[in-house]
This record gives structure tokens, sequence and C-alpha cells, in this order.
């Protein structure tokens, strides 16, 4: 009897896919609505981002960089679902999820400070929806739900929209963050990219749920497990959280299933040591630009030449993104004072003398 139930529940959670891995139209009737030029857009940011990824990699390994968590694999999942987002939106992401908010409009040099834990890395542009990249797994979701209500409240018809990974849906806060958002109705929006693993634990592990989509049956909210490496799927899936969120309908939790073909981050893990060659490639034989490019090409909206431009013009930006972070000043101690208060504690006010002291010689 239980079984049974928990069988029907997990039989509702069957993958969103429009697009198979060979670029193939598999699902007519949910084909957005999206412009020759709208699909190039998408395109053109799911090329330059892996070219970005590799630059940053190699750049942290020069110590040009510091933090740094690679996205390639998952390109689809996250610029899938930013594509999705109107610039009144507000995106909470994890520290991986630095593309959607520099195609939210972030500064690609200030993207390069986050990484080397500089001030302004973390200082979002005046009018820009976004905060600062969460470390702390998980702690995203319960703001998301305080943000959504607070643009609910302000009747903005706006949205707020967090990623996390697999590894998230296993903290406290994840569920407590989709339970508040359910009760209170609002616009909020649950990415969980299931790359499989969180760090070197396998998603299996994790959990015994058979989806991490169907966690949102039991906080009441609206769940949908989506192919992560397919960008239409992923968008289709996130304008319809949108919209539902925005008309009252309630939250959604989305899974993307997707893969990182890179290491954890760039601190050391070994990623040989707990995954097998044969997963690598069975993963990637799915990868998002594979699959677009064909069916770009496939309607000739797409060519070597074309993509060849974009890596050149990729290159060229990163190259003065970086110079731009290199001819920021360096940060000082009195800096993180003073972007901490507006009116300073006497205590703090003798430490402020001491190193202004100090900085100035
Ligand atoms: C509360 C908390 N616990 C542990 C960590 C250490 N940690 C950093 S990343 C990570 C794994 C997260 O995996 P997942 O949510 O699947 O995201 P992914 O890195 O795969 O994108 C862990 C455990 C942390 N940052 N915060
Ligand atoms: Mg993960």
């Amino acid at each position: 009897m239980t079984a049974k139930t928990l069988e029907q529940i997990e039989n509702q959670f069957e993958m969103f896919q429009i697009l198979n891995e060979n670029g193939e139209v598999v699902n007519k009737d949910a084909m957005p609505d999206l412009s020759d030029e709208d699909l190039q857009e998408l395109m053109y940011r799911m090329v330059y981002t892996r070219i970005w990824d590799q630059r940053a990699i190699s750049l942290n390994r020069q110590g040009r960089l510091g933090f740094y968590a690679p996205v390639a694999g998952q390109e689809a999942s996250m610029l899938g679902s930013q594509y999705a987002l109107e610039e009144k939106d507000w995106i909470l992401p994890g520290y991986r999820d630095v593309p959607q908010i520099v195609w939210h409009g972030l500064p690609l040099y200030q993207a390069f400070l986050f990484s080397r834990g500089h001030f302004k890395g973390g200082q979002m542009p005046d009018g820009l929806n976004v905060l600062m990249p969460q470390i702390i797994i998980g702690a995203q979701i319960v703001q998301t739900a305080g943000v959504a209500l607070g643009l609910k409240k302000k009747k903005t018809d706006s949205i707020a929209i967090t990623y996390t990974g697999d590894g998230g849906a296993s903290q406290g806060d994840f569920y407590e963050g989709m339970n508040f958002a359910g009760a209170y109705n609002a616009p909020a929006v649950f990415v969980v990219q299931n790359n499989q693993f969180a760090i070197s634990v396998p998603v299996e592990m994790q959990s015994a749920a058979e989806t991490i989509a169907q966690k949102a049956v039991a906080a009441g909210i609206n769940g949908i497990q989506v192919d992560g490496m397919d960008p239409l799927a992923v968008y289709v899936a996130t304008k319809e959280a949108r919209e539902n969120a925005l008309n009252g309908n309630g939250p959604t939790l989305i899974e993307t299933m997707c893969y990182r073909y890179g290491p954890h981050t760039m601190a050391g893990d070994d990623p040989t040591r707990y995954r097998t060659e044969d997963m690598n490639d069975e993963w990637e034989k799915r990868d998002p630009l594979i699959r677009f490019r064909k069916f770009l090409e496939e309607k000739n909206l797409w060519s070597e030449e074309k993509e060849n431009e974009i890596v050149e013009q990729a290159k060229e930006d990163i190259k003065a993104a970086i110079k731009e972070a290199d001819d920021t000043p360096k940060q000082k101690v009195t800096d993180f004072i003073d972007i901490m208060y507006e009116e300073l504690p006497a205590n703090l006010q003798e430490q402020m003398d001491e190193y202004r002291a100090k900085e100035s010689k």
C-alpha cells in the first residue's frame, strides 16, 4: 500500500525533454515560441560561457584567479533558465551560478573579482537584481522564500529564482524554504541542478527519493524534472514556473538533470576518484552545445564561422575583463570596515584610525 502510493507519485515526475541528444525535437507541442534571434542568442551565450569556463580554469592554474567552480556541462541548465527571466526578477545564486548573474547584468570583471575574494566582486551594481553567490549550501533557499514574499507584498510583478545543487536538496534549509514559499504562495522558483554529485558523494547516497523534483509534493508546490542538457526544455519549464508564480499558482521546484565535466572546484578534488570514464562519456554524449548546434544547423541558423567569431569575441572580452580586475585597487582592511557601516561605532573608529595610519605608510 505504502509502496504503491510512492510509486504513483514517482510516476508523475518523468523527465521533461524537447530536444533529444541528436538535436531532434521529440516534443513538438512543448516547443517554445522563440524567434530565430532568440535561439541564436541562447547558443551564443552557451558557447561564450564554455570558452569563459575554459579560460577561467586556465587562469586559475596560473594563479590569476582564486575560487572557481567549473560550469561546463551545465550551460543549458544555467542559461536556459536565466533566459526565461525578466530583468526585474531577482536571482539568488550559489557559488557555481556565476554565468546566470553575468548574463543578468553583472560585469565580467566583477565576476573575476568575486573569484579573487575582492569585496567589489560581491557589490552588485545599482539596479541589478542579484544577490552575491551563496557559499553556505542551501541558505539561499530560505532567503529566496523571503525575497519572493517581499516582492509579492510590494506588488512588483517579479519573481525570485534560486539555484542549488543535488547536495543542497539534502539540507534542512531546502525544505524550510520551499515550505515557507508554499505556505505564503510567494513568487519563488527553486532550481536544483542535479549534476549527480555533491563533491564526491553520488546523489543516490543522499536520498531515498527517486527524484528531487518529487520533494515539491510534500511542500505543496509544483515540481518538475527536466533534461538539464536541453536548453529549450529548461527554458520552457522556467518560463512556466515564472508565470505560475506570478499568477498565484504557486512556487515551483525544477530539477535539472545535468553533469559537471570538470572537478567540483579548482581547489584540488580529483574526480577520477569518484567518477568513471564510462559515466563521463555517457553524459558528454548528451552535451547541450552539441545538440543545440545540430538543432540550429538543421534550421540554417548556425555555422562554424559564426561560432569561431564568438570564441574570438569571448577571449577578447575575458582579456579585457581580467585587465579591469587587475587594475582595480587592492582591497584594504579599512575597505571592509567602510562597506559594513554607515556610521562607525566608536570601538571600530579606533581600529579604523590604526589601520588608516598603517595603510598610508
Ligand atoms: C552548509 C555547508 N555544508 C558544507 C559545505 C561544503 N560544501 C561545499 S560545496 C558542497 C557540495 C554541494 O553539492 P551540490 O549541492 O550538489 O552542488 P554542486 O557543487 O554539485 O553544484 C559542500 C558539501 C558548505 N559550503 N556549506
Ligand atoms: Mg551537485
